[in-house]
């Protein structure tokens, strides 16, 4: 059993109702058990002229081999609408897969931990919720550290 963190977004059609949807398709993952999911906050979109972004992480515990949870994540991207016209264009619904357990994978389809994180303010706020105070990347990096060089700018936390 390990634990793993999903960054989850939205920018399209109704972003808190897809992230609200995209729970409830996790929680019905098999192999995989809902371990909790952070509060939503909305940003403005790294990239600019496009609608703000809400976000969130998941926790789940699984079984699954990564890749097989990749799979199936992209199946509920692809149940809620997701067209995949441009990088890093808008979307209805992203799921990336932040961290798996403690192991860094490095396959062509996947890359853990997610390559841009620790640069997220709307990935690192939202995972430490979910996570003990003296929580380490793979790489022994910790949660604190990488919150502190990313100021809680720009990120508005939703009310529950
Ligand atoms: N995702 C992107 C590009 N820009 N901006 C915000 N605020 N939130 C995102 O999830 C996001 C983004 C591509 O994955
Ligand atoms: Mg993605
Ligand atoms: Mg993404």
């Amino acid at each position: 059993m390990e634990r793993i963190y999903i960054g989850m977004g939205s920018n399209l059609a109704a972003p808190a109702q897809q992230l609200r949807s995209a729970i409830d398709a996790l929680a019905h993952l098999p192999g995989t058990a809902l371990a909790g999911v952070s509060a939503f906050y909305q940003s403005d979109s790294l990239l600019p002229g496009q609608p703000r972004y809400t976000n969130a992480v998941a926790a789940l515990d699984g079984t699954l081999a990564p890749l097989a949870l990749l799979d199936a994540l992209q199946t509920i991207e692809n149940d809620q609408g997701r067209e995949r016209v441009e990088r890093w264009g808008p979307r209805t619904l992203d799921l990336d897969i932040l961290l798996f357990g403690d192991r860094p994978i490095d396959e062509p389809r996947l890359k853990v931990p997610h390559y841009q994180m620790h640069l997220r303010a709307f990935v690192l706020y939202p995972l430490a919720e979910l996570v003990p105070a003296d929580f380490q990347l793979p790489d022994g990096q910790t949660l604190s550290e990488l919150l502190a060089a990313c100021p809680f700018v720009g990120l508005e936390r939703l009310p529950l």
